[in-house]
């Protein structure tokens, strides 16, 4: 399987977030990348090649065309504040507040285009994003070129990134922006298979009123866990979109049985909707020892799911999400790849 990689993304680096009362370096570090990019060397999963350069059209269409045009301003104008360090919200818009008028104060920009302060961005930010998302749409290029498989080795990632929002890490929707750019080429039908621990609410948004993207997620308990505010297992789509939204909320402590039982009866559903590709938004979050998340896979369950998924028989992207144990990521995240291939 060949992969899709940018040093681009180094420059998204020294950031800060907000967790548990205190400003402390975000999870979503670099080395994350490094870790699953020498993994792939030691297991000689094939060639690593560096993405092309794509422009927005196929982006704007799942984003709204004035929340792309805000991400590669914010350093410049949190820059012209006198400022340095992460750009970084403070306030949002919720029940009893205008969510409908974009404040001219870049930190009152940030509120409106953001749900949550794990957004931090810096100078290298929005060339690390930019490749990010060519790193997807060149490796969606590898898979409608006619390879069985290929991954894209996202940095940042992108499924809690919405339609006109960022958050939880992510800006652009790597994964919804490849699926988008597969009908585009001439697939009828795209199935998102989100196995991240955290709930993809920004490929849900963006999909939640379409037939012809069908988005199934295996994740925590938004009663219990981030993103808390959608990911429950009666949001099944609205509109044209109903019954093509998927959700498997599982509690804290959810071991492989339970994990697995949810992804065979997505698998089922999947394989019933038909589709002409899957995208897989790949978190390796749900291991035991990942210091952000409380699921217990272990390090011999991830090929099991890259099994799994292969069994479906159909052209596969994966594209990197989360994961945060970072010694263990890349033999992690590896492991679903080889599971697939084996
Ligand atoms: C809150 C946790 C962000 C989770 C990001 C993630 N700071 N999403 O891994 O899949
Ligand atoms: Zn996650």
């Amino acid at each position: 399987m060949k992969t899709v990689y940018s040093p681009r993304h180094l420059g998204h680096s020294g950031n800060m977030e907000l967790v548990a009362g205190a400003i402390v370096p975000a999870f979503e570090m670099p080395s994350r990348a490094d870790f699953i990019l020498s993994r792939l060397d030691e297991v000689k999963l094939g060639p690593v090649i560096d993405p092309t350069e794509h422009d927005f059209s196929t982006a704007a269409r799942v984003h709204r065309q004035d929340y792309l045009d805000f991400l590669p301003t914010v350093y410049p104008r949190w820059k012209a504040e006198g400022r340095d360090g992460t750009a970084l919200p403070f306030t949002w818009p919720t029940r009893g507040l205008r969510g409908d008028v974009l404040p001219e104060s870049i930190d009152g920009a940030l509120g409106y285009y953001s749900f949550d302060a794990g957004i931090g961005m810096v100078e290298g930010s929005w060339d690390a994003i930019k490749s990010s998302h060519d790193v997807a749409l060149t490796a969606a290029g590898l898979v409608q070129g006619g390879e069985r498989a290929a991954y894209a080795l996202c940095r940042p990632p992108g499924h809690h990134a919405g339609a006109a929002f960022m958050g939880g890490y992510c800006f652009i929707n790597n994964a919804a922006v490849a699926a988008q750019w597969f009908l585009d080429q001439g697939a009828k039908r795209v199935s998102i298979l989100d196995v991240d621990y955290h709930h993809g609410n920004g490929t849900q948004e963006i999909f939640y009123a379409r037939s012809d993207v069908q988005v199934i997620n295996f994740h925590a308990d938004p009663m219990q866990e981030y993103p808390y505010f959608l990911g429950h297992a009666d949001e099944t789509g609205a509109g044209e979109g109903e019954g093509f939204n998927l959700n498997y909320p599982l509690r804290w402590g959810t071991s492989w049985e339970s994990w697995n039982a949810a992804l065979e009866d997505g698998c089922a559903k999947l394989a019933d909707y038909a589709p002409d590709v899957v995208v897989v938004s790949l978190g390796v979050d749900t291991f035991e020892k990942d210091p952000i998340s409380k699921f217990k896979l272990t390090t011999e369950d991830f090929p099991k799911i890259g099994a799994r998924i292969a069994k479906l028989g159909l052209p596969t992207l994966f594209v990197q999400e989360g994961g945060y144990a970072v010694a263990d990521i890349g033999v992690n995240a590896v492991g679903v790849l080889t599971g697939f291939e084996s």
